[in-house]
């Protein structure tokens, strides 16, 4: 492989969160009577916090929601989220990931996490992968989420590499674009194939090993 490093998302590519996020985000739509479904929720994939917060207030037509009560808002989901997290475990990662993950790293490549969540290092650890990765850029250290490169940038600062030694991989479109503002290749897995974006697209995860 031709990347001293592979940047790889979190939610969608190393483990899957949709559901508690969607499971979260549909209490506190139901509290402001909003419609939300998981189409809307797909939507959602990649996306920071406050911004999924704003996709899912399209649709709100209550009182104007001042940022304050809308940051209050957001964290009784997270909390909400963070407790059906507590319901991930080592079965949420996959002998494919985990194998894939181990055999890349043999070959002298450097792993790291560029993720959009806050709880990235909460999800590492139910999943057994606490300390598992060189670096973890998430979304504790970065003001503009994707698609703004920020958080791939920081990961390439972090693994001290130029961003066309990295290797991104992403699940979403938000994502490929973040990769690519900040020129790095990308690979696409699920449904951020249908983007037609990616230098690669990936079938399955394991796929990494012959590119
Ligand atoms: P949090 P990723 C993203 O993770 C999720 O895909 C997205 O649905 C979520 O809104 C975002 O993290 C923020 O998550 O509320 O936990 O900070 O795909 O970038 O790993
Ligand atoms: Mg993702």
């Amino acid at each position: 492989m031709k990347y001293k490093a592979i940047i790889f998302d979190l939610d969608g590519v190393i483990c899957h969160t949709d559901k508690f996020h969607y499971l979260a985000w549909k209490v506190l739509a139901d509290k402001l009577g909003v419609y939300f479904d998981e189409e809307i929720n797909n939507r959602l994939r990649g996306v920071g916090r406050m911004d999924s917060l704003g996709i899912i207030l399209e649709r709100y037509e209550g009182t104007p929601l001042s940022e304050e009560l809308k940051l209050a808002y957001s964290e009784e989901k997270n909390e909400i989220y963070k407790e059906l997290l507590k319901n991930m475990s080592t079965d949420d990662l996959t002998k494919e990931v985990k194998d894939t993950l181990d055999k890349l790293r043999a070959e002298g490549l450097k792993l790291a996490i560029g993720s959009s969540s806050k709880n990235a290092k909460i999800i590492l650890k139910q999943i057994g992968l606490e300390g598992y990765f060189d670096e973890i850029s998430d979304g504790n250290n970065i003001t503009n989420s994707k698609p703004d490169p920020e958080v791939f940038v920081k990961a390439s600062d972090l693994l001290s590499l130029q961003p066309i030694d990295c290797l991104v991989v992403e699940d979403a479109k938000a994502g490929l674009e973040a990769a690519l503002a900040c020129g790095m290749d990308c690979a696409a897995i699920g449904d951020a194939v249908n983007c037609n974006l990616a230098t690669y697209n990936l079938q399955s995860f394991s796929n990494l090993l012959s590119l």
